[in-house]
């Protein structure tokens, strides 16, 4: 299908194509579908642009990151099918493995995913014959590496679901969550929760990964000064923010008249 530049939802209905073209080839799961879909109904809300909060989360992050002895990146099916160049190139800048870690697992789609990864440039790939599990979960997410998730100090999950992240937790990791849903058990149970669109976080936790690495005192600085509860709090308000624009916006300009330009309610902030 080919998708007009001129569309008002191009990058959007682009990111759909690529999502259904990576469960053809079986990188994405079915239900990979689904949780895009819910992604994306949060990031609408949220102005489809990273938050101010969430960018204090990503600095978070990347200072994490920088000071873990073993950090360690997982990637599902999504991630692997939206993502897989923006996760090689942070896992090179912090020195971490990337562990193939599924909720449908299969080893064909295990199998995919690496060889996705590894044409995207990551050099250290984990995932199949795991040799650890994760305890206290009953899922597929719990096969592991000692190498891998299961050995790290710091793991950062794009996409996760709430019992791994909890699993994690327990086991006394540092958890850095990239969810777009600020309510979801992930966001709510990660030691970082990341509230932003999975491909801006990761560019900007590369990003401020290669600020903070030449300033070890802002690395300090800032992970003395991130407070979990606050800034989750910051996302909420943020979310509620948007909202009373949007609504302020409405009350101004009445109800939209029929046949007006689409480009309008872009311009408008409501995409
Ligand atoms: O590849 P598998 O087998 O490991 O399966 C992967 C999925 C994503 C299907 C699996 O992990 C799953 O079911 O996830 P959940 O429980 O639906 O959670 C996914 C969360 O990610 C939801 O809260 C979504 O809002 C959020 N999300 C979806 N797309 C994005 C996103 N967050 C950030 N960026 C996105 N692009």
């Amino acid at each position: 299908m080919t998708i007009p530049k001129s569309h008002p939802r191009y990058e959007s209905l682009v990111t759909r194509e690529k999502l259904v073209h990576a469960w053809r080839e079986g990188i994405v799961a079915p239900e990979g579908l689904i949780a895009h879909g819910r992604g994306e109904a949060w990031d609408y809300l949220l102005g489809e642009e990273t938050s101010a909060p969430a960018l204090v989360a990503e600095k978070a992050a990347a200072a994490h990151l920088l000071r873990a002895r073993r950090p360690v990146i997982s990637v599902n099916g999504n991630v692997a099918a939206l993502a897989a160049e923006d996760a090689a190139r942070l896992a090179e800048a912090v020195g971490a493995p990337i562990e193939v870690n599924l909720f449908h697992r299969t080893e064909a789609r295990v199998l995919l995913i690496a060889r996705r990864l590894r044409d995207s440039g990551a050099t250290n790939v984990l995932g199949s014959r795991p040799n650890a599990r994760i305890p206290g979960l009953a899922s597929d997410r719990a096969r592991s590496h000692r190498a891998g998730a299961y050995g790290a100090d710091v793991v950062l999950v794009p996409l996760e679901d709430g019992d791994r992240t909890e699993a994690l937790v327990r086991m006394g990791k540092v958890v850095i969550s990239i969810d777009l849903n600020p309510l979801s058990r992930t966001s709510r149970t990660a030691t970082v929760p990341v509230v932003d669109e999975l491909t801006r976080a990761l560019r900007n936790i590369e990003k401020f990964v290669r600020d903070l690495r030449g300033d070890p005192r802002e690395a300090a600085r800032t992970l003395r000064s991130y407070r979990k509860a606050g800034n989750l709090a910051a996302s909420y308000s943020y979310l509620q923010w948007r909202l009373d624009q949007v609504k302020s916006q409405t009350e101004r300009k009445g109800r939209p008249r029929k046949g007006r330009d689409r480009r309008s309610s872009s311009a408008r902030g409501l995409r």
